[in-house]
């Protein structure tokens, strides 16, 4: 399954962020996001779609889509070398899809910053440059394969060896892969080393409430400047995290009460779950049986509707008839799944459909 992992140096709210994003409660949902493991956990992904046909088929449970997110422990100066279990940390991040780097700009006197002064711009440094220095290791070990492959004139080899080398120097300047220009074709090529600079990469700032719009602003610029073309704001998010998770952990009239409010200027959790969906190139689809339940699910963008039946039950896939479906803005126009049918509305599709965004989904099986 697709997901993000949450990296960063010690102590710098990574398990905050974590806990905060899976204890979420979505007011419309009637679903434990508890924890799967100790590390992983969904994170509710809120859409207004969802809630709209809910509504219309006077659902009892609905279920919204997750994204599965992954709280990896902290990277120390060294870890690609084997410090702080370094090496098992960053194996964690192999595993994951994008990563969503906690980057420390609270002060809080009685939480110690293992680089002592708060500096994000120093703590992104450390970080990538491990990352870096894992992928020239993952390369190491692969130029005597390679070459050997190129020796016994293995077809792809000689291109394969040139386009790494070009990739080690890339690194060795202390650039991400996923700055190197490449097309579909070396793609596929380097597919096989999952380089941990090849990820699309997220950023959250956890800042205090101390911080001003005009610093945010400057930080992003900073950031933007220092990591390089791999990031756009869009992927820069300002959060307090401690804040967050109490107003995750309590409702919305317990916080009221408690006089908890998130500052206008800052992100939310949401701003981050919708873009790591984005990132993981999630499209949504939904079904309902009507009063018992509406869900939305996740799905890899291009997938066809046999491939999303997979995702509810082998049943419908291994029973496949055919699918009806409707796309979520005309059935709420039609305000009922017979309108639809009647005003032709409704598609009847075969297995090979390709699932648009928004379409509500009825499994003939
Ligand atoms: N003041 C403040 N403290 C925070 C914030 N985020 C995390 N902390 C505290 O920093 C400590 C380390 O947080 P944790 O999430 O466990 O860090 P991790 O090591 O990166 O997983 C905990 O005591 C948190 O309560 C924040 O936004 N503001
Ligand atoms: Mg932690």
């Amino acid at each position: 399954m697709l997901s993000i992992g949450i990296v960063g140096l010690p102590n710098i709210g990574k398990s905050t962020l974590f806990q905060a994003i899976t204890k979420k409660q979505v007011a419309i949902a009637n679903f434990p996001f508890t924890t799967i493991d100790p590390n992983i956990g969904l994170a509710p992904v809120t859409d207004e779609r969802l809630e709209k046909i809910a509504e219309i088929q006077k659902s009892k449970n609905v279920i919204p889509a997750t994204v599965k997110f992954v709280d990896i422990a902290g990277l120390v100066k060294g870890a690609a070398q084997g410090m702080g279990l370094g090496n098992q940390f960053l194996s964690h991040i192999r595993e994951t899809t994008a990563i969503a780097e906690v980057v420390r700009l609270f002060s809080a006197p009685n939480v110690p910053h293992v680089e002592e002064k708060i500096d994000p711009l120093r703590d992104l440094e450390i970080i990538s440059t491990e990352l870096v220095l894992a992928d020239l290791e993952t390369l190491g070990k692969v130029f005597k394969k390679i070459e050997s492959d190129v020796k016994r004139k293995e077809k792809t080899a000689q291109q394969k060896f040139e386009l790494i080398q070009k990739l080690e120097k890339h690194l060795q300047n202390g650039h991400w892969v996923s700055t190197f220009p490449l097309n579909e074709n070396e793609k596929e090529l380097i597919k096989e080393f999952n380089f941990l600079t090849q990820k699309p990469l997220l950023i959250v700032l956890n800042v205090d409430d101390s911080i001003t719009p005009t610093e945010i602003e400057k930080i992003k610029e900073e950031v933007i400047e220092h990591v390089g073309s791999q990031v756009s704001k869009n992927d820069i998010f300002a959060i307090n995290l401690a804040k967050e998770l109490d107003l995750a952990s309590l409702s919305k009239e317990e916080a009221a009460e408690l006089n908890i409010t998130r500052l206008p200027f800052l992100n939310t959790l949401d701003d981050l779950i919708k873009r790591g969906y984005e990132v993981l190139d999630l499209i949504t689809f939904f079904t309902s049986n009507g009063p018992e339940e509406t869900r939305a699910w996740p799905l890899k963008r291009g997938s066809t509707v046999w491939e999303a039946a997979g995702l509810i039950h082998k049943d419908f896939q291994d029973k496949f008839i055919k699918a009806e479906i409707v796309n979520w803005r005309d059935f709420i126009e039609c305000g009922s799944w017979a309108k639809a049918r009647e005003t032709g509305k409704l598609k009847v599709e075969g297995r090979d459909y390709i699932v648009n965004d928004g379409d509500i989904i009825y499994y003939k099986i």
